[in-house]
């Protein structure tokens, strides 16, 4: 498959497939650092991921690291100050955390491609996307109570209900890594591949899920999301529901009747068991 630039950016990639099939790739490009973040390049991702979720003509994306190194180590100790991680503008940021939510509400499914390195807040990142597909050199870990340290939120209480509450607690408490068919093993992965085969795998799982109904798709990831996203999960499906409901003769009523200043006729629509 052949990627085109869409986007100019230091810290990241950001690529449409040039066919125009309707996959959109997304790589963090520092592989210098293992692809870990600062905030310039949660920044770019939150750019990024954000093109990809108003572009109607993309329907899955990738995100990967560049390189097979690492896919990312997490955040920047380099750049990391007293309260979180400081660029440029010197302000301290756990931005990351923008951009784990907003890959959880993109109604569209997001696909890590795994090689190397898923470590700490790197680690994060994948088990917030819809689906990883590991190459057979992946590494996984949480590093936060080695190196000072935690991810209360998705890292550890999304990370609980894939791979159960004894294992998510060995994950955060011991810090080791884990390889793929381990990975594989707990739940943690949806598939393990050879290193030169983790783009072609990711491009064949996108054309299938391409092949799928958008609005059925949108629906079941807010509905997999719902129960662990509490409220803000709840939102994002009754919003999905008010979307749909839009789209209905119903609804259209309804704005028609207040534009034409007269009184809607809801008479006519079914009352369906
Ligand atoms: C990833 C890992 C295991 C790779 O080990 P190895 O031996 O393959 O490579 P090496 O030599 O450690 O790293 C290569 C270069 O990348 C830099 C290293 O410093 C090294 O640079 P040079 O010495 O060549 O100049 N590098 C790697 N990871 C980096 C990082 N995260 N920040 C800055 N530079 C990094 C090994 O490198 C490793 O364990 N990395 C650290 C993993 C880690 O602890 N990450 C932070 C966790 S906390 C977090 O991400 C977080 C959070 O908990 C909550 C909110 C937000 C973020």
């Amino acid at each position: 498959i052949e990627w085109k630039n869409v986007g100019n950016y230091s810290d990241i990639l950001y690529e449409h497939d040039a066919g125009g099939e309707g996959i959109a790739k997304i790589t963090i490009n520092r592989p210098e650092k293992r692809n870990a973040f600062r905030p310039e390049t949660t920044a770019q991702l939150i750019e990024a991921f954000s093109l990809a979720r108003d572009d109607e003509s993309i329907g899955v994306i990738l995100f990967t690291g560049a390189g097979d190194m690492a896919f990312c180590s997490g955040g920047d100790q380099s750049v990391r100050g007293e309260g979180g991680y400081v660029g440029g503008d010197k302000v301290p940021r756990l931005n990351v955390l923008d951009l784990q939510r907003l890959i959880r509400v993109i109604p569209k499914p997001v696909i890590a491609l795994v090689a190397g390195y898923a470590i700490g807040g790197g680690h994060v990142l994948h088990v917030v996307c819809d689906l990883t597909i590991a190459a057979e050199n992946a590494i996984f870990g949480q590093t936060g109570p080695k190196v000072g340290s935690f991810d209360a939120g998705y890292g550890s209480n999304l990370l609980t209900r894939m791979v159960g509450d004894k294992k998510a607690r060995e994950i955060w408490y011991l810090c080791r890594q884990y390889n793929a068919q381990q990975a594989l093993d707990m739940g943690l992965v949806n598939t393990v591949v050879p290193l030169e085969r983790l783009e072609d795998e990711g491009v064949q799982w996108a054309r299938e899920i391409l092949e799928k109904s958008p609005m059925a798709l949108r629906f079941l990831k807010a509905a997999i999301n719902a129960a662990a996203d509490g409220h803000a999960g709840l939102q994002q499906l009754a919003g999905d529901a008010t979307l749909l409901y839009y789209l209905s003769e119903e609804a259209q009523e309804g704005k028609k009747a207040f534009l034409e200043k007269r009184k809607p006729n809801f008479r006519r629509f079914r009352r369906y068991p």
